[in-house]
């Protein structure tokens, strides 16, 4: 019954202005299908090619590149692109080749025994377009007739020409699912031998929806085989896939498609911005400890795009598939989908809005957990707190200078030798102590557990090796024995959290350690899993998974570069298939093992994603560096783990590697108490960075901050509440609130808390004013209540070293409570509401309020869930389900934003109050010392 009001509130906030600008071609286009053959001539051609070239990016194609190095070719002049080679036609516009050279570089005589077209280009090695690259027609599969099945349609494929691939699977089963409306579902397997395909997803395929209902049109050219996909309402071509041949060998699957935009985010893990540089371009996943910068694989995979049409439309692309893969992008614009083996399993999401494209991938990859509430706080951290003394000092010393803190946490340090689940009986000897003292003190603890266990501690002395082995819980080396690498501790082994024996394992490991040191959550680092030696200590055997006859652009060239031998064993397949979920299938173990060690809600960050995590797990960024860049690419990232269902993410506040400077610390600070997750983390070399190390302007700006941050905690976790039970977004890019403006397309230096909080950083050095883009609409400071109506247009703001611009969007309610150095006395203090009032004079909001730590609380009943309404003259808390979190809670204070005129007079629950103050200048009304149960209904009203 409550479920029904907690739909995020699109239907009121839209006063954005609906324009549809249904793309003028698309009456062309669907002329122009109905009637052709060449698809592909004509599918590019609608958009205005709007490619945009990231200056940092000068990623080349592969292709080109190896050329240029190899001299392999002549560079002939003035060759023409438009021209018949050997009789084949390779008439095709720059832009629109695909490269046939892909798994490996070519020469001319390579390429054309392929059947290829080989024409060079002039002076043009930095562009990237193929030379070598497939003609108009070029044989593939052949597509058998559609068969209804009870879960959609089904059709056979068969290759008669072989490909220039070692061992291709000559026959496929395609099979196409129409789940939902807006959801196609399409896998292409090998009918005969069962290939290995990503065990976890969240939703299992149900029954077909009716035809009539579906967004999207779906059509086949048999022969070569390729599909195409429409949207219903506008004819608009979202993936044609005629382009390019489907290729599906044993090590080596590819599929090419048409987008029906250049706009296109996500595939990560990268260091990018919000969209993705198409200009022959290709991103790699493959996840790899690897400090973030750019054009390489970084820690996670998510092989995931969105893609806004242009029109306040967009549609999703996923690929389940776990294999090493690379997606090359090229400015037609298009794509390709290159993995190493598994099976080619495509989820198209319909939208019709970006919003929707995103809850439809959460439906199937699960909604994200709830959080505890003190998860929000503030975690401090550094690899280099040596000693329980050290770290017990910097907890005092944040005290003494009164800054928050929810959450203290240890690096590697703590550990006797380097060994997880051990404590350093010397300098951490009394670690039990410490965590309860904290606990005394209403804080948190965390600490760092790494998946490699040491094998060399004598035998009999460390449980979890020896435990380990005799279960065999460990990933073997391809002759059967467990594979040993190397990490912090020296020789490990590497836990193969595929196997149930392996996660109770994990799960005693765990609560033994608990039973000693009463940790409040885990810290899951190094879960790529990184390995300092190649392979193992041992090297790799030379077999097809470890030399496989296609490498995708992986940093360190190999697969097993800074990781394990691909041959290695695990109980659900190789690591080679499953290597990327190797940080995810730890997540599910450690989320288990706390569940049961704890009893409530577990708290676990980590590293390495895969599409699914965030169900079990937050993320960190990884080991940025202390720069002004990094600052700025923090903001995407967080974004789009948004997008793939990881809401709670942040990056190192004041960054990681290197020395932070003051002036960076503070906007980093700033920016931070606006990450779903806020943990300063530094680096062991470097200068201290923890808030109170710094002059007393910068401290007092990132105590400022902070507070602010606490104040707002109400809302932030009722954000992840709506997150975690309808897949909204939690830090929110620009282009999934206001869809239609063009704007906001691309925004990537501001972002959203929600539908209702703007959030305008500094990431420049020295900057103390810069401009600001305001979607349409009335906007408000947080601070001071000062109005702003936009009509969708850039402001300069005035961002002095002490001030973040924070602005609340005219229409919503804000429910705030008093800060406190910790979660635990913030809980307990009154709330206050802020109320922006629309141009039309009303605003909504909503509070979900429980203890912060029981499981499934909503899933169970057993919490609080208050809406707000404001009219031009009166606020109403309707508390529309009560529990005991909110025994004892009222509300302090209101401030309502777009007050017209001085009001006359001020009464809650019908009682006059004195208490109130209007300023004419802001048109800021607040009440005061109030002290109304939160519990009841509340009326607050004015008289004007
Ligand atoms: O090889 O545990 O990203 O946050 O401080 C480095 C030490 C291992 C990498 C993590 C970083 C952490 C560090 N770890």
């Amino acid at each position: 019954m409550v479920l029904n009001v907690q739909a995020t509130g699109h239907e009121m906030t839209m006063n954005c202005g609906l324009q549809h600008h249904i793309l003028s071609t698309s009456a062309f286009l669907a002329l122009a299908f109905s009637s052709c053959l060449f698809l592909s001539l004509f599918v590019c051609d609608h958009n205005e090619s709007t490619v945009k070239a990231r200056p940092e990016s000068e990623l080349r194609s592969k292709y080109v590149r190896e050329y240029v190095q190899n001299k392999a070719v002549n560079l002939s002049d003035n060759v023409q692109a438009d021209q018949l080679v050997s009789g084949k036609d390779c008439s095709i516009a720059v832009e629109r080749r695909y490269d046939c050279g892909r798994d490996r570089a070519l020469t001319q005589a390579q390429c054309e025994s392929r059947g290829c077209c080989y024409v060079p280009l002039t002076g043009s090695a930095s562009s990237g377009p193929p030379w070598c690259f497939y003609p108009a027609t070029y044989p593939g599969y052949k597509m058998g007739a559609l068969v209804p099945t009870p879960r959609g349609q089904e059709a056979s494929l068969t290759r008669s020409t072989p490909s220039y691939l070692p061992r291709d699977i000559t026959t496929l089963r395609l099979e196409v699912m129409a789940e939902e409306a807006g959801r196609l579902h399409l896998t292409l397997k090998d009918p005969v031998l069962t290939r290995y395909e990503v065990p976890f997803v969240a939703v299992s395929p149900s029954k077909p929806t009716e035809t009539k209902n579906l967004l999207y049109d779906v059509e086949y050219q048999p022969d070569p085989f390729g599909f195409i996909v429409r949207r219903r309402s506008n004819g608009l071509v979202l993936l044609n896939t005629t382009v390019a041949p489907l290729l599906f060998a044993d090590q080596y699957l590819q599929m090419s498609t048409t987008l029906a935009s250049s706009v296109v985010s996500g595939l990560g893990e990268h260091y990018t911005g919000l969209t993705l540089d198409l200009n022959w371009t290709s991103v790699t996943l493959w996840n790899r400890d690897m400090a973030p910068h750019s054009d390489v694989n970084l820690y996670g995979s998510h092989p995931f795009c969105l893609v806004q049409e242009g029109d306040g439309q967009a549609y999703g692309i996923f690929l389940l598939n776990s294999n090493a893969m690379e997606v090359a992008l090229q400015p037609s614009p298009a794509l390709t989908w290159v993995t190493t083996g598994g099976i080619l399993d495509f989820y198209i999401f319909l939208g019709p809005d970006p919003q929707s494209v995103v809850r439809q991938y959460h439906q199937v990859i699960g909604y994200p957990m709830m959080p505890p509430y003190w998860s929000l706080g503030f975690h401090l951290c550094r690899w280099g707190y040596t000693s329980t003394k050290a770290t017990r000092a910097v907890v005092q010393k944040m005290h003494q200078a009164r800054f928050p803190l929810d959450v203290q946490w240890n690096d590697l340090d703590y550990a006797d030798k380097r060994r997880v689940f051990t404590f350093d009986p010397q300098r951490f000897g009394d670690l039990p102590k410490m965590v309860n003292e904290f606990h005394e003190l209403g804080m948190k603890y965390v600490l760092i557990l790494d998946p490699g266990i040491s094998s060399t501690s004598p035998p009999g002395s460390y449980k979890p090796f020896d435990e380990g082995e005799r279960r065999g819980v460990f990933i073997r080396n391809l002759t059967g024995q467990t594979l040993i690498g190397k990490v912090w501790p020296g020789p490990t082994a590497f836990p193969d959290f595929t196997k149930s024996d392996t996660v109770s394992w994990w799960e005693e490991c765990i609560r033994d350690f608990y039973t000693k040191v009463p940790l409040d959550g885990l810290w899951i680092d190094m879960n790529e899993p990184a390995n300092f030696v190649q392979g193992s200590i041992n090297g790799c055997p030379d077999t097809e998974l470890d030399n496989p006859p296609y490498v995708p652009d992986v940093i360190g060239g190999q697969l097993n570069s800074g990781t394990l031998c691909m041959s290695s064993k695990q109980n659900l397949s190789t690591h080679y298939n499953l290597h990327n979920l190797y940080g995810l299938t730890e997540a599910m173990a450690t989320y288990s093992a706390l569940l049961k060690a704890r009893a409530s809600r577990p708290f676990v960050l980590s590293r390495s994603s895969f599409p699914g995590l965030g169900r079990y797990s937050g993320h960190w960024t990884g080991d940025v560096r202390s720069d002004w860049e990094q600052l700025r690419y923090s903001i995407p990232a967080v974004l789009l783990f948004s997008l793939y269902g990881v809401p709670l993410v942040g990056a190192d506040i004041c960054g990681f590697e290197g020395d932070t400077s003051e002036e960076l610390c503070v906007r980093w600070t700033q920016l931070g108490a606006f990450y779903p997750f806020m943990r300063n983390h530094n680096d062991r070399p470097n200068t201290p960075q923890e808030p109170y190390v710094f002059g007393q302007e910068a401290q007092a700006a990132m105590r400022d901050v902070m507070m602010l941050r606490y104040s707002l905690l109400p809302f932030l976790y009722t954000l992840f509440h709506q997150a975690h039970t309808s897949a909204s977004t939690v830090a929110r890019p620009l282009f999934l609130e206001f869809p239609s403006d063009p704007n906001c397309q691309t925004i990537d230096k501001q972002f959203l808390w929600g539908s209702s909080l703007l959030i305008s950083p500094v990431l420049e050095e020295g900057v103390v004013e810069f401009p600001a883009y305001l979607p349409p609409g009335m906007w408000y400071s947080l601070y001071n209540g000062k109005p702003y109506s936009s009509k969708g247009q850039y402001l300069l703001l005035s961002a002095p070293l002490d001030t973040i611009n924070i602005h609340v969007r005219g229409g919503h309610i804000i429910p705030q409570q008093t800060p406190a150095l910790t979660t635990t006395a913030s809980r307990r203090n009154p709330f206050l509401l802020t109320v922006a009032l629309s141009t039309k004079g009303w605003a909504r909001g909503e509070l979900f309020w429980d203890d912060g730590e029981s499981l499934n609380t909503f899933e169970s009943g057993d919490y609080s869930f208050l809406i707000f309404i404001a009219e031009q003259t009166q606020l109403v808390s309707e508390p529309l389900r009560v529990n005991g979190a909110l025994d004892g809670l009222v509300l302090g204070e209101v401030r309502v934003f777009g007050v017209p005129t001085p009001p006359t007079g001020v009464w809650a629950n019908g009682r006059e109050v004195q208490d109130y103050s209007y300023r004419s200048d802001t048109k800021v009304l607040t009440v005061s010392n109030l002290a109304l149960l939160m519990s009841e209904t509340i009326t607050v009203q004015w008289k004007l």
